[in-house]
């Protein structure tokens, strides 16, 4: 099957045709592409060099699947005229994610939605996705009425130029720009994304509204304080859940070791708990510190890790590819070329 990667030469970009290769997915020819300053540019997938090509000439090659992570812009731009090819787009900006025309997809939670006329399909915003893997059982089996939830996470959300603003920091490098209006080394921020006229984040609202979409219950509450700190390995979060009815904390332990795509690690009298540092690199949302809300009726709190560039955003997009191919979703090389 050939596979373009809009955004090629990015972080998300580079974590993209990692996952592609880790997860041996059946690609028969590349088409890594990138806005007109990197085409020409090598990009390195399974030991071999290839070219970067423009948006026009990846269109023309006619892949079955395109997957972007090349900003909102270049979404809103170009994804239709992919779709129009009949190619595929699964999109990891948030250009389409609240479109009601669009679906937004955590496979372990609604992929099941997917049809062939899905042209373009929206991979949703990495605290979310995180947060919603885990909620979904929890969902079903308790019915959830409100989530609250504070975010702690890594730099890497932001991108390449403030990986470098952490270590330049570190180093004394004063030559390095700056992407935060603050220092992030040694520091925290309350601030991801724009300020809104409601006083949220645009990344709170995204948790907010992204859940209810990709959970398909408009009834679920939600409210969030997102904060950018000084990690790379991953995105963290303190999540408190309100539930309809009452729960045993070895059945939640339970449910959540048996669900798809999550790993359980919570023994805290041994010392384990999900961290960043060992979630960094890993596909899966890790679970942990899981207790009862002693201060109100069937209330849970827990802890959520996942590696933000991983299941937050290449490997979310790369497991809808799969179930695109799968489940025959998506035409074949021979149909669009
Ligand atoms: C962040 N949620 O961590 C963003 C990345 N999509 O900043």
């Amino acid at each position: 099957m050939k596979i373009a990667v809009v955004g090629a030469t990015g972080l998300v970009g580079g974590e993209m045709l990692k996952v592609l290769e880790e997860r041996n997915f059946p690609v028969t020819e590349l088409i890594p592409v990138a806005s007109e300053r990197s085409v020409g540019k090598q990009v390195t997938f399974k030991g071999k060099q290839f070219t970067v090509v423009s948006f026009e000439d990846a269109i023309a090659a006619k892949p079955a699947i395109a997957i972007f992570s090349a900003g909102g812009g270049t979404s809103l731009a170009l994804a239709p005229k992919f779709a129009e090819a009949g190619i595929t787009v699964i999109d990891n900006s948030s250009a389409w994610r609240m479109d009601p025309t669009k679906k937004l997809v955590v496979p372990e939670v609604n992929a099941d939605t997917l049809t062939a006329e899905d042209k373009i399909i929206a991979n949703p915003n990495c605290s979310t996705i995180q947060m919603v893997v885990v909620l979904k059982p929890l969902h079903e089996q308790y019915k959830i009425k409100r989530v609250v939830v504070s975010t702690y996470q890594s730099v890497t959300g932001t991108g390449k130029a403030a990986v470098d603003q952490l270590y330049a920091e570190r180093t004394g490098d004063e030559s390095v720009a700056k992407v935060y209006p603050h220092p992030i080394d040694l520091n925290v921020l309350p601030h991801i994304d724009v300020f809104l006229d409601n006083g949220y984040t645009k990344e709170e609202m995204k948790m907010v509204k992204e859940t209810n979409k990709i959970m398909g219950d408009d009834s679920i509450r939600v409210t969030a304080t997102t904060v950018r700190i000084p990690t790379i390995g991953g995105h963290s979060e303190s999540v408190n859940i309100e539930f309809e009815n009452d729960f045993e904390l070895d059945e939640v332990r339970s449910l959540l070791s048996s669900a798809e795509g999550v790993v359980l690690q919570d023994d805290p009298q041994n010392k384990i708990y999900p961290m960043p540092l060992t979630a960094h690199g890993k596909d899966e949302v890790f679970v942990g510190r899981i207790r009862r809300d002693e201060s109100q009726p069937n209330t849970l709190n827990l802890w959520i890790v996942a590696d933000n560039l991983r299941k937050g955003a290449a490997t979310n997009a790369v497991q809808i590819a799969e179930y695109l191919v799968k489940h025959d979703l998506v035409n074949s090389a021979e149909a669009v070329a």
